[in-house]
């Protein structure tokens, strides 16, 4: 090409490129504009595809839920399953001026950056469904399909009822995150059964075609086969077909996912007798639009991730199922009595957290029935049995420890009044003997802690030692932060704990433990990991009593994110602490009310954290309201 050419075409390129980005600019204003006068908010949706059912009957949830909001309007993209063209799509919406995005992503690792991007400028997003990596979004809203895979496993263990057998499992892209959970959730239940074969059929596609064409393939591979496992009710309906055309659609019984109510879809399956369960994968369509109001008006109690409840839906089931779907839940604001079980007054976290739950009730107007049973399981269990008697709507108990409930929430169970686990966690061997979890993911807070460590401090010998300040033994928190910082610390060779003592998450405690170790041993610790604030500080006192300088001869990293970790943290004596919210009171108050008017309450609800250190406590303390 001649110099003169070449100059020709980029002359050209150039302009081309200039009225490219006019256009783009004068549509993205026009397009706006075109609202500005209609609506307060506009809402991108960016789909991942909208060719599967479950991806359209998230984006006719939302647009049926958007209806009852006048001042917004939603702008939807289908990305019809490609990345490059996901992250065009949401570059678009941008460029329309959109208040806030919801995104379904394509795949979880490659749209991180885009949404972090987004999310970093200042645009609300709600994540949904397929997650993103790290926490840089709004909201997470899904299901959990550990739980679902699990769900899957135990109604096909039931089909078996102790028989011996073999359930073939039809999987499609294994590399998509929500497949890999669902299958090791499935695997985790099935295994548990030595009389129970698990044959893996592989397929291109999770489509009704390649499963009819699977199935069809291994026609004389099915005489073994009693049982095969879909992981969607699209593959469910390939199966059916594909069994019912080699005449085994009596021999063989189907399991399904995702529980769709349309004309011969998994639900509609069930009834028919041509699947023996389905387990519902809610698409969170109604929530994300609530929670985007919610987001935009700027009101509290905004969790992080809000995981949804999945249903196993059998012939026995499917028509209460359908009936509970299409009841119209109306908020009556009738007063609601809650029984509410604290742990105890020990730490300035659980004083915030007391506050906040008695000034919500008075707010969401509930008639609040509180004891603190300072710390004794014994006294809670005595008055989670007091609520019963009592008759109460709801019985919300932050536990003490993990285990010890199985009887008393059988006798609340019983009693047909619904439990809610506020702030920790318990553990039992029966199922859905308590409704939801509201509170912190404390795994990650202790991973954070000790991520923090390993990027921040600078070892100056083989082996830095870590002296760890732990809860009471058998709290939830405890437990989980613990386990979370130790999964990180194992990818820190130069780091070691050499001691650890449990002070019960108290001032005093942590002081003692301190002041027994200097006792007995030579100063040799380099890092302190306290599982709450209130044990740092008094692990400071009792160091600054000893003539060793905390923040500087000895670093020190804690949890709750207390205004007094600030100003420890402004006073340079404390280096870090990693957030976890007590402000629990909104979230709680907020689900019981949903629940009693007849909602569907999420499995869990986890609270927005951050992680705070020197470099920033003087800019936020100011804001700390706990
Ligand atoms: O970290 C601590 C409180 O259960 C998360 O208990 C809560 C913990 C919190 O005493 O300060």
């Amino acid at each position: 090409m001649s110099k003169k050419l070449k100059q020709i075409v980029l002359i050209g390129t150039i302009l081309l490129l200039f009225v490219f980005i006019c256009v783009s600019f004068y549509l993205g204003r026009q397009g706006r504009a075109e609202y500005k006068d209609e609506v307060e908010y506009v809402i991108g949706v960016s789909q991942a595809n909208m060719r599967e059912a479950w991806r359209l009957a998230l984006i006719q949830e939302i647009q049926e839920e958007a209806k009852k909001y006048p001042n917004i309007r939603i702008i939807a993209k289908d990305a019809t399953s490609i990345v490059d063209k996901q992250e065009q799509d949401v570059d678009k919406l941008l460029q329309f001026g959109i208040d806030l995005l919801i995104i379904s992503p394509c795949d979880t690792g490659k749209m991180t950056e885009k949404v972090k991007e987004v999310y970093q400028n200042g645009i609300p997003v709600i994540v949904m469904d397929r997650g993103v990596e790290g926490f840089e979004y709004s909201l997470f809203i899904g299901p959990d399909n550990d739980m679902i895979g699990r769900q899957a496993g135990e109604a096909v263990v039931a089909l078996f009822d102790g028989r011996p057998g073999t359930v073939l499992k039809l999987c499609g892209n294994v590399s998509a995150t929500q497949n890999q959970e669902r299958i090791r959730g499935f695997d985790s239940v099935v295994q548990g059964y030595s009389q129970i074969t698990l044959e893996t059929r592989y397929m291109e596609k999770e489509l009704k075609d390649t499963a009819y064409d699977a199935l069809s393939a291994m026609q004389e591979k099915l005489q073994d086969v009693d049982v095969v496992f879909a992981n969607s009710d699209y593959v469910a309906q390939g199966a059916y077909e594909a069994l019912r055309d080699m005449g085994l659609e009596q021999a063989i019984q189907i399991v399904g996912t995702d529980g769709f109510t349309g004309e011969d879809e998994g639900v509609d399956m069930v009834m028919q007798g041509k699947m023996a369960a389905t387990i519902s994968c809610p698409t969170g369509g109604r929530e994300a639009i609530q929670y985007a109001i919610n987001i935009l008006e700027q009101q509290s109690g905004v969790p992080k991730q809000v995981i949804l409840r999945s249903r196993t839906i059998t012939r026995e089931n499917a028509d209460r199922y359908l009936a509970a779907l299409k009841k119209e839940t109306a908020d009556t604001g009738n007063l609601i009595t809650m029984g509410y079980s604290q742990v105890g007054q020990e730490s300035k976290w659980r004083f915030a957290n007391t506050r906040s739950i008695q000034e919500a009730a008075r707010e969401f107007n509930i008639r609040l029935l509180f004891d603190d049973a300072n710390q004794s399981q014994e006294k809670q269990i005595a008055a989670i049995r007091r609520f019963i008697q009592e008759k109460v709507d709801v019985i919300v108990v932050s536990p003490v420890v993990e285990t010890g409930w199985d009887e008393v929430l059988k006798e609340a169970k019983a009693a047909g009044i619904p439990v809610v686990m506020s702030d920790r966690k318990v553990v039992t061997a029966e199922k859905d003997l308590t409704m939801t979890y509201i509170g912190a993911d404390f795994l990650e807070e202790g991973r954070r802690a000790m991520r923090w460590i390993r990027d921040n401090i600078t070892p100056h010998k083989q082996k830095m030692n870590i002296l760890e300040l732990k809860g009471n033994k058998g709290a939830s928190p405890t437990e989980e932060r613990g386990r979370g910082f130790a999964e990180i610390l194992k990818e820190c060779p130069n780091f070691q704990v050499i001691y650890s003592g449990y002070g019960n998450f108290t001032y005093e405690e942590g002081k003692e433990i301190i002041e027994r170790y200097l006792q007995n041993h030579a100063w040799d610790v380099d890092v302190i990991y306290a599982h709450n604030d209130d044990m740092a500080l008094g692990a400071i006192e009792a160091l600054e009593q000893s003539g060793i300088s905390p923040g500087t001869d000895v670093k020190i990293i804690s949890v709750d994110a207390t205004r007094d970790a600030f100003q420890a943290m402004v006073d340079g004596k404390l280096n870090c602490t990693v957030e976890c919210n007590p402000l629990l009171g909104a979230p709680l108050m907020k689900a019981v009310r949903d629940m009693v008017s007849g909602k569907e309450m999420p499995v869990r609800i986890i609270t927005e954290e951050k992680v705070y250190d020197q470099s920033v406590a003087e800019d936020f303390i100011s804001q700390r309201v706990y």
